[in-house]
């Protein structure tokens, strides 16, 4: 078994279209799937707010890397480019944790570093799995840490949400 938390993130062209895709694409994986949140920008690079959501996938065949590669050719079919570090993005896929699985190599460091400081993550984590936790411990306990004007911002965009299984 190789379940991955994957958070999404858009805020460029048809970003509704871009988290669908994504979804589409794992969609023989999927778990659950959070809600759409609009978040604002986190990083300090001024731009406009972001969509987020989180997708948890399960596959026994894919280990930590090839969830990534699947990950990063969800990017590339939404012509990802790279051109500001944290700057606006058609779709960032980033992969939050596989199983309890550590990494340190800096093409894919596990659990994601900037996780438990981004309640864009966060917040729609713990609605997709209210048992998730990061070796910082419970997400629910790391939500009540961050600043409360942060996981305020993080809003759940009920009409905006993303479609699962067959269409
Ligand atoms: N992604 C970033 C930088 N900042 N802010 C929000 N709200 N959502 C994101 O997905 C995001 C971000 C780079 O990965
Ligand atoms: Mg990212
Ligand atoms: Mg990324």
């Amino acid at each position: 078994m190789s379940r991955a938390v994957l958070s999404v993130g858009s805020n460029l062209g048809d970003s509704l279209g871009h988290l669908q895709g994504v979804v589409a694409t794992f969609n023989e994986w999927v778990v659950a799937v959070s809600s759409v949140y609009e978040t604002p920008a986190w990083g300090g690079v001024e731009q406009q707010n972001f969509l987020n959501a989180v997708i948890i996938v399960d596959d026994s065949h894919a280990d930590a890397w090839e969830w990534l590669r699947r990950a990063q050719a969800c990017e590339e079919a939404a012509e990802r480019t790279r051109e500001v570090h944290w700057g606006p993005r058609t779709l960032d896929v980033d992969i939050v944790a596989v199983d309890e699985v550590r990494s340190d190599d800096p093409r894919l460091r596990l659990p994601h570093p900037y996780a438990a400081q981004r309640a864009f993550v966060l917040v729609p984590w713990l609605e997709a799995d209210a048992d998730a936790r990061l070796p910082e411990g419970p997400v629910s306990q790391l939500l009540v840490s961050l600043a409360s004007d942060e996981v305020r911002g993080v809003r759940r965009r009920p009409e905006l949400s993303l479609l699962v299984g067959s269409p």
